[in-house]
């Protein structure tokens, strides 16, 4: 079996079938951007198969490894919606072996995007948000924007999840606000 059989099993073995069938989807996403914006397809693979590894953890093995690994202290007053992203590549790395600095930053990234983005970080952001399964108004117009213009899809997609999240009244990450300035203000 090959290294994306092992991941697959490892994976899917972490998570829901629904949930699975969602990273199967972005991974398929994710091959389709990086052929078109030249990044090499397997670390665009191996990135979206283990972007939401850590989902289904529970808030004391995310606390734990904030403590064990020594993350911004900061960390331990978010909650899994920041932790199975930027906690959750440490466990990428310790647990399914990926040692490759892109890709675990493409996962500490995937959920808030950040100032300075690689192409493959980039195209995991979009293509978890743009995968064939997602339906939201305007689906069809950021699919087509992130085929265009990558970066202006990451700037669209950051200005649409904080004015949903403005709307739900939860409170902003800071790493949000700072994509936010970066990539989605005119400058
Ligand atoms: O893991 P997925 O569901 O595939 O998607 P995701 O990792 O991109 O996003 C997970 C959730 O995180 C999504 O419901 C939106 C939320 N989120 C993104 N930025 C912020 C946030 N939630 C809060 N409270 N604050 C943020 O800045
Ligand atoms: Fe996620
Ligand atoms: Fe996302
Ligand atoms: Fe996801």
């Amino acid at each position: 079996t090959g290294s994306r059989e092992l991941l697959i099993d490892k994976v899917s073995q972490a998570l829901s079938a629904k949930r699975f069938e969602h990273v199967l989807r972005v991974e398929e996403m994710a091959l389709q951007l990086a052929e078109k914006w030249h990044v090499d397809a397997e670390l665009a693979s191996i990135a979206a198969l283990t972007h939401d590894y850590a989902k289904e953890r529970s808030d004391e093995d995310f606390l734990r490894e904030i403590e064990k690994k020594q993350l911004d202290r900061d960390l331990i007053n978010w909650g899994n919606n920041i932790w199975h992203g930027v906690v959750g590549a440490e466990m990428v790395k310790d647990e399914l072996g990926i040692a490759h600095e892109d890709i675990l930053n493409a996962i500490r990234q995937h959920t808030t995007g950040a100032t300075v983005m690689t192409k493959l970080s980039q195209i995991l952001y979009m293509a978890d948000y743009i995968e064939a399964g997602r339906d939201f108004p305007g689906v069809e117009e950021v699919r087509t924007l992130a085929f265009d213009d990558l970066a202006a899809s990451v700037g669209w997609q950051t200005a649409h999840t904080l004015t949903f999240l403005l709307t739900q009244k939860v409170t902003i990450y800071p790493g949000t606000l700072l994509t936010y300035n970066t990539w989605s203000v005119d400058k």
